[in-house]
């Protein structure tokens, strides 16, 4: 039987010109379920995330801070590696742009395009921001309150006037628009794939992709006068990888084109028109999908170092612990759209969904299951037909995650899984098992293993959202962590099986935000 294809998913690699935030995890985060959730499923998977450390914004931030750029990146870079770690997040591998292999493949990439004719020297006269590292055109602009011109993100530009090499990227258009019809699922969502297309529509200009006003950069193969344009050399990492320029490689083979390169929906232009573009023109595939997800405001404000709202991953893990953080981050908004922070919808969401619902129903039944059935996995009679049914929507809910993840409806998918926490709730409540422990003790034993093997197949379902918590779930159902792959859902409880002493898995909180913290744990005992 052939294996399942490899999955190749990457990040944003980040500037290094600040300290990373929520935003930056958000990203990391939900390429984080994907790929535990494809590695779960039986898929070989590559996941990349890294840092974005030329050009002149981080030249700029190390000027600032009175560093050189490499020691600066150094530092900063280590700062956003630490907190893929610190998010639980299982990259396989973190990217730095200003790694040798990265230089050379971004030079390789540079030589390939070159030799297909898309690149010529000129001049560039005309506007750039250096916060957006984009060039605009006139029309694109605003006036600001002090006269400054002002790009459509928001962010000052200045007049830049020096010799560059340009990227044929008018002669692009008719190709890519070529690509869009004929790989409709390459942007989305649906509404950013419909602005790309009006752009791509209204006509593409020619593209500097060199700077001699600044030296850090990788150099322009054979013209070292020019550093290569921070975008060429930024997009490049997902093809340095997978080993690019040795396309002849297992890795490149193996991965290219990319599955899905997950970004936030400020850079995908950057994504879904030049690097296609680049691609091609170098004689490369164009990666498979490019999904632009939504900005998360912070109680209803654009969150910014100058506002002073930066949420800090570290503070929100410290007082609501990583897996209700992960779980929020992707269940509170439709992933693709904008979403709002705020402690008060965090703390209803965890207490509601986390604390009640699911904590709850694994804690009652563990917990029924030590006090009544010696500790031990319970010996099922006969089914009845409500047996069945919330064995069968629990049973039915990979098919239904599927579908979610590979349309990154992370919302969806955990909306499924919650119908079935609620589904077997509400079995608890009519079976109502402590009262058959006197009347029908063996029908008691057939319950609650029948929840038993509805709560295995949460917590092994759920366990790309919530790692540390799922994991916690499937120890106190004594499930061998070798059981633990989609593959082993239909390898029901063996009864009998001895088990630990059931503690609870995810606190409360109390409402206030100021003092939202932990208000105990979830669970009634019963
Ligand atoms: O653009 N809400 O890097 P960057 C949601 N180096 N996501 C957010 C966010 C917010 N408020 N703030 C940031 C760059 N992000 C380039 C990328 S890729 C070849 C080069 C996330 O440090 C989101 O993914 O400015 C956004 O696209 C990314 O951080 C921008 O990171």
């Amino acid at each position: 039987m052939p294996g399942k294809t490899p999955i190749y998913l990457t990040t944003p690699i980040y500037y290094v010109n600040d300290d990373p935030h929520i935003g930056h995890a958000y990203t990391t985060l939900a390429c984080d379920v994907l790929a535990r959730f494809k590695r779960l499923d039986g898929f070989d998977v590559h996941f990349l995330t890294g840092t974005d450390e030329h050009g002149q914004k981080v030249d700029k931030a190390a000027r600032a801070a009175g560093v050189d750029p490499q020691a600066f990146t150094d530092k900063v870079s280590g700062n956003f590696r630490a907190l893929a770690e610190f998010m639980g997040c299982s990259n396989d591998d973190f990217i730095r742009t200003t790694e040798p292999r990265h230089i050379a493949a971004s030079q390789a990439i540079w030589r390939a395009i070159l030799a297909n004719g898309h690149i010529y020297l000129g001049s560039y006269a005309g506007w750039y921001a250096v916060r957006d590292e984009a060039f605009y055109g006139e029309s694109e602009l605003t006036q600001g309150s002090a006269g400054q011109k002002i790009a459509p993100s928001g962010a000052e530009v200045e007049w830049v006037e020096e010799p560059s090499y340009f990227f044929r990227l008018s002669a692009w258009q008719e190709p890519l628009l070529t690509f869009y019809a004929d790989n409709p699922d390459f942007i989305a969502p649906e509404t950013r794939r419909n602005e790309v297309l009006s752009f791509v529509r209204g006509g593409l200009q020619d593209l500097s992709v060199s700077r001699t006003s600044f030296a850090w950069g990788v150099p322009v193969p054979d013209d070292p006068a020019h550093v290569m344009y921070v975008w060429l050399d930024a997009l490049t990492n997902y093809i340095t990888g997978v080993g690019y320029p040795d396309t002849k490689s297992d890795m490149f083979s193996k991965y290219w084109p990319a599955n899905l390169h997950m970004v936030g929906k400020d850079i995908l232009r950057f994504h879904a028109i030049y690097w296609p573009a680049f691609l091609m023109a170098a004689g490369l595939a164009p990666p498979k999908r490019v999904f632009a997800h939504g900005w998360w405001t912070n109680e209803g404000q654009k969150i910014s170092k100058s506002v002073g709202n930066v949420i800090s991953p570290y503070a929100l893990v410290a007082r609501y612990g990583l897996d209700p953080i992960r779980y929020f981050l992707l269940r509170e908004v439709p992933f693709g759209n904008d979403g709002d922070f705020s402690h008060r919808a965090l703390v209803m969401r965890l207490n509601s969904e986390l604390a009640n619902d699911f904590g709850n129903l694994v804690q009652r039944v563990l917990s029924m299951i030590a006090r009544n059935c010696d500790a031990a996995v319970p010996e099922p009679g006969p089914h009845s037909e409500e047996d069945t049914q919330l064995l069968d929507s629990a049973g039915k809910l990979l098919v239904t995650l599927r579908r979610s993840m590979d349309a990154q409806s992370f919302h969806e998918g955990l909306e499924a899984i919650w119908a079935v926490v609620r589904a077997a709730n509400v079995y608890v409540d009519r079976q109502a098992p402590w009262s058959l422990r006197k009347t029908d003790p063996a029908r008691m034993q057939t319950v609650l293993y029948v929840l038993s093997e509805a709560i295995r197949h949460l917590a092994i379902l759920t366990q790309p959202i919530m790692p540390g918590s799922a994991g916690r779930i499937l120890d106190q159902l004594g499930v061998p962590e070798t059981a633990r792959t989609f593959n082993h859902l239909a390898i029901c409880l063996e009864p009998g099986t001895k088990l630990p002493n059931p503690a609870p898995i995810f606190p409360r909180f109390v409402a206030d935000a100021e003092q939202a913290a932990p208000a105990g744990t979830s669970g009634d005992g019963r």
